[in-house]
C-alpha cells in the first residue's frame, strides 16, 4: 500500500453519538448573584472541530495523492514539473495538518478525554499523529523533508538499470534471478540490481536527519519510535515483538537454509557447499522469497498464467473477491490505475514497485503495478486488491475519514497476502480448472515451496529490515557503517553473504524501495504474515472445515463476511480486540509455526549429515 498519511473523517457517525448540548441559562438579572459560567460542552466542540478539520483534510489529502500519483506514474528524466507540483500539494497538506493552531486545538480537546466519545478520541489522536509528521513550528524542516522525499522518489523510480549493456526493468532482472542457471550471469544481474544504491545515499542520509528532526518537535525521540507508536507500541516493544517472531520461526528457517545451501550448490554445479548462501544464488534480489527454487510437479502455475496473460490475472483476482461477496471494482479503478509495464519506447518511467492508493478516501481507488503473467505477480495482484477492498469496505458512513485505515498497518498488508496464499492452493486451482483434478501433486513439495516464500521472509522483514532501520533512525548508525551494518544483519538473520565485498561505496539497503519511501515500518509485513496465518487457520478450520494446507475459499460468502467484518470498522476498532474477537487469539506465530510443522521431519531427513551453519 502507499503509506503516506493517515486517513481522515466523516461526521455522520460522530453526530449520532454526540449528545445534544443542554442550553445554559442565559441572562441573569442584575440583582441576582452572577450565574456560574456554563460548563463547556467538549463533545460538541470536538464534533464541530473534527467536522471542519476532516473536510479540509480530505480535500488536501486528495490533492496530495493526485500529485503523488502523477509523480509515481510519469517520471521524466530532468523534468521537475511533477516533483514541484507534488511538493506544493504536500506542503499545503503539511501546513494544515501540522498547523500550530490545529495542534493546540487537538491537544486542548484531548485534555478532556473523559468527556469525549471513544470515536472522537481516536480521531483526535489520528490527527495529532499526522501533525507530528509536519509540525509547522519547524516549517522549514518539514518543507525540506517534503522536497527531499519527492526528489528521492524521482531518483528511485527514474533509475536506468543496465544488464549486459542494455537498459532493463526490475521485472527483467527478477526474471533472470528466477531462471538463469549460470552463476556468472546471475551475479551480473544481482549486481545490476544494486547499482542504484549509491545514487540514493546522500538523499537517504539527509532524509534520516529531516525525518528524525520533524517528529522530535512533538516529542518523539526518533522516526522509528514515531512509526511504532501507530501500533500503540514503544520502539523497544516493537523490536521485542519482531525479535520474538523471528526466534519462533528460527528452527524452521535453519532447516530451510541448510536445505537451500546444498540444493543450490548442486544446481549451480558447485562442489563446495558454502556456509552462507551467496546472495546471487537466490531467486530474489534481497533473498526475501526463495519459492522459485522449487517446481512442484503437477502445479506449474507459471505455465498456466503465461497462457492466460497479465490482464486475466487482475480480473481473476477481482472475481475471487467477488465470489466471496465483495462488489465489482468501480469502473474508475480500471480507468485510472496503472496496472501493466509501460509500453516500450515511451519517454517516461513509472514506479516499479506495486502499491494501492485510496486517492480521495472515498471510491477513487487505484493500483500501480507492472503485472506480468507469472506466479509472483499473480500473488501481488491479490495482495494489492486486498488493499483496494479494504479501502472500499471501510469507506462507509460509520467510519470517519480520519479512521479510514487498517485496524493497524499490518492488517492492511495481511488481507491481500492471505488471498494470495489461498489463490495458490491446489483445491482452489482445481476448482478454477487451472490444473486438472487428477493432477498428482506432492504435498510436501507444495508446503516446501510455500515455506520458501513465507518463512524465509521473516528473517528479512523482522530481522534485517527492522533492525537496520531501527539502528539507522534510532541509534544514529554512522554514515560510514551503513552497508557494513546491512551485511552484518543479512549474515546474522538470513545467513546470506554477498558475492564480493560490499564496501561503503555501495548502499545495498537503499535498493529496497521501502527504505526510501515507506520508512521505518517494514515490520508491518512481518506482522502481516503472522496475522495472515492466524486468519487462514481460523477460516480453514472453523469456517470451511478444510485442511489449512488444502483449502478452497472460492464462493464462500461466509469467508467474505468474516474478512469484511474485519475490514469494515477500519481503524475505529482496536487491533488487538479485532484479532481476539475474530480468531480467539492474541497476535502470535502459533498458526504459522503449526502450518509448516509437517515440513520439519522432511527437512530434517533431507539435511541428515549436512553441516548446519546457523
Ligand atoms: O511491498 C509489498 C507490496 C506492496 S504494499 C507489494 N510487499 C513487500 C515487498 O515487496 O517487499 C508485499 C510483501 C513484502
Ligand atoms: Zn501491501
Amino acid at each position: 500500500m502507499k503509506k503516506t498519511l493517515l486517513p481522515l473523517l466523516t461526521v455522520a457517525a460522530l453526530a449520532a453519538c454526540a449528545p445534544t448540548a443542554k442550553t445554559p441559562p442565559s441572562a441573569t438579572s442584575a440583582a441576582e448573584t452572577p450565574a456560574i459560567p456554563p460548563k463547556p460542552d467538549y463533545r460538541a466542540q470536538a464534533q464541530e472541530f473534527l467536522q471542519g478539520y476532516s473536510t479540509e483534510y480530505q480535500r488536501l489529502y486528495t490533492q496530495s495523492q493526485e500529485a503523488e500519483w502523477r509523480s509515481n506514474t510519469h517520471i521524466v528524466a530532468g523534468d521537475t514539473t511533477n516533483a514541484a507540483a507534488t511538493a506544493r500539494a504536500n506542503q499545503a497538506m503539511a501546513a494544515f495538518t501540522g498547523s500550530t493552531e490545529n495542534i493546540a486545538r487537538l491537544r486542548g480537546l484531548l485534555e478532556h478525554q473523559a468527556e469525549l466519545s471513544e470515536l472522537q478520541i481516536k480521531q483526535l489522536k489520528a490527527a495529532l499523529y499526522n501533525a507530528a509528521n509536519s509540525p509547522q513550528t519547524i516549517a522549514d524542516v518539514v518543507t525540506r523533508r517534503i522536497k527531499a522525499e519527492t526528489a528521492q522518489v524521482e531518483k528511485l523510480y527514474g533509475f536506468d538499470y543496465k544488464y549486459q549493456g542494455k537498459s532493463v526493468t526490475t521485472n527483467d532482472i527478477d526474471e533472470v534471478l528466477r531462471k538463469e542457471k549460470n552463476p556468472a550471469r546471475r551475479q551480473a544481474a544481482w549486481e545490476a540490481s544494486k547499482a542504484i544504491g549509491p545514487t540514493l545515499k546522500e538523499g537517504l542520509l539527509n532524509l534520516r536527519d529531516l525525518r528524525n528532526e520533524t517528529v522530535k518537535a512533538l516529542g518523539y525521540p526518533d522516526y522509528f519510535t514515531y512509526q511504532a507508536s501507530d501500533y500503540g507500541l514503544t520502539r523497544e516493544e516493537m523490536m521485542q515483538l519482531v525479535r520474538q517472531l523471528n526466534e519462533e520461526l528460527r528452527p524452521l528457517y535453519r532447516e530451510l537454509h541448510t536445505y537451500a545451501r546444498y540444493e543450490l550448490a548442486k544446481k549451480y554445479g558447485q562442489k563446495q557447499v558454502p556456509d552462507y548462501l551467496p546472495a546471487h544464488w537466490l531467486p530474489n534480489r534481497w533473498g526475501q522469497d526463495w519459492s522459485a527454487m522449487v517446481d512442484v510437479k503437477g502445479i506449474n502455475l507459471d505455465a498456466v498464467l503465461a497462457k492466460k496473460g497479465a490482464e486475466w490475472q487482475v480480473k481473476q483476482a477481482e472475481r475471487f473477491y467477488q465470489s466471496l461477496g465483495f462488489s465489482a471494482l468501480p469502473p474508475s479503478f480500471y480507468e485510472k490505475s496503472s496496472l501493466y509495464p509501460l509500453p516500450a519506447g515511451v519517454n517516461y518511467k513509472k514506479n516499479n514497485h506495486a502499491s494501492a492508493w485510496h486517492i480521495d478516501l472515498e471510491n477513487d481507488v487505484r493500483s500501480l503495478m507492472s503485472v506480468e503473467p507469472n506466479t509472483e505477480w499473480y500473488e501481488t495482484t491479490h495482495h494489492e486488491l486486498g488493499h483496494i477492498y479494504y479501502f472500499l469496505t471501510y469507506t462507509n458512513p460509520e467510519v470517519p475519514v480520519l479512521l479510514r485505515a487498517g485496524a493497524n498497518r499490518a492488517y492492511h498488508e495481511a488481507m491481500g497476502s492471505l488471498m494470495g496464499l489461498a489463490a495458490t492452493q491446489k483445491p482452489f486451482l482445481v476448482g478454477l480448472n487451472l490444473i486438472p483434478a487428477t493432477a498428482k501433486t506432492d504435498q510436501t513439495q507444495t508446503l516446501l515451496k510455500e515455506a520458501l516464500n513465507y518463512v524465509t521472509f521473516l528473517p528479512f522483514a523482522s530481522g534485517v529490515m527492522s533492525e537496520w532501520e531501527n539502528s539507522f533512525y534510532a541509534e544514529n548508525l554512522p554514515p560510514d557503517q551503513l552497508n557494513a551494518k546491512w551485511w552484518e544483519l543479512v549474515k546474522k538473520y538470513q545467513g546470506i553473504t554477498p558475492p564480493t565485498t560490499r564496501g561503503e561505496n555501495f548502499l545495498d539497503p537503499a535498493t529496497k524501495t521501502h527504505i526510501n519511501d515507506d520508512p521505518a515500518q517494514y515490520y508491518d509485513y512481518a506482522l502481516s504474515y503472522v496475522i495472515l496465518f492466524q486468519l487462514h487457520d481460523h477460516i480453514a478450520r472453523k469456517i470451511l472445515k478444510q485442511d489449512p494446507h488444502a483449502t478452497n475459499y472460492y464462493g464462500s460468502k461466509e469467508v467474505g463476511t468474516f474478512l469484511a467484518d474485519i475490514m469494515r470498522p477500519g481503524a475505529s476498532k482496536d487491533w488487538r480486540t479485532v484479532l481476539k474477537e475474530k480468531t480467539g487469539e492474541d497476535l502470535s506465530a502459533r498458526a504459522m509455526v503449526d502450518y509448516f510443522q509437517p515440513l520439519m521431519a522432511y527437512l530434517k531427513a533431507q539435511n541428515k549429515g549436512r553441516k548446519y551453519t546457523m
